[in-house]
């Protein structure tokens, strides 16, 4: 069944998503439909350079990672920015590509890194394909994960 709003020709089985899973106290699987309409969109037009193509230009759409992660309630004191200081966001994408950014890159109170879950690319609806990580903040591409599939939000390590 084609749920409103979805690209032509794609079922509800087609379309991409992501979990949000780890030291969270809700866990959530979200499309990239929810991750358009539960969060305000930010915009990054970002260049980043890539060992093998060279200097590559997008414009990317979606919500703030910090936002889309915040609403699982990762298992710190929201409070307290030590405590916060502690955790970690490892994002995969489908293919095993993996990075691990820390919460204080993109924590207001750290290094405020306006980091994304895109939801379009260059104009184009990323429904089918899955959300993009955009860390404007890189120089290089390595990190912009797409097909992004889990983000587990947890503190590191989790015992000495
Ligand atoms: N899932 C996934 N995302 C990925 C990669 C990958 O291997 N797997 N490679 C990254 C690298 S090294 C770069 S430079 C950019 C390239 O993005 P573009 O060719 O779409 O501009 O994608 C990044 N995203
Ligand atoms: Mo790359």
């Amino acid at each position: 069944m084609s749920r409103p709003g979805a690209p032509l020709g794609a079922s509800a089985t087609e379309l991409a998503s992501l979990s949000v899973i780890g030291e969270v106290d809700l866990p959530a699987t979200l499309t990239v439909r929810d991750l358009r309409e539960g969060w305000r969109p930010h915009r990054a037009e970002v260049v980043f350079d890539c060992a093998t193509s060279g200097p590559r230009r997008h414009v990317f759409e979606g919500p703030l990672l910090r936002e889309v992660a915040l609403a699982s309630r990762p298992l710190f004191d929201i409070r307290r920015r030590k405590d916060r200081s502690r955790f970690t966001l490892a994002v995969s994408g489908g293919d095993g590509h993996r990075t691990v950014p820390a919460w204080a890159e993109i924590d207001a109170d750290f290094g405020d890194a306006p980091v994304l879950l895109a939801t379009r690319l260059d104009g184009e609806d990323l429904d089918a394909v899955g959300s993009q990580l955009v860390v404007p903040v890189d120089r290089c591409g390595a990190r912009y994960i797409s097909a992004v599939t889990r983000v587990r939000v947890g503190a590191w390590p989790g015992a000495w």
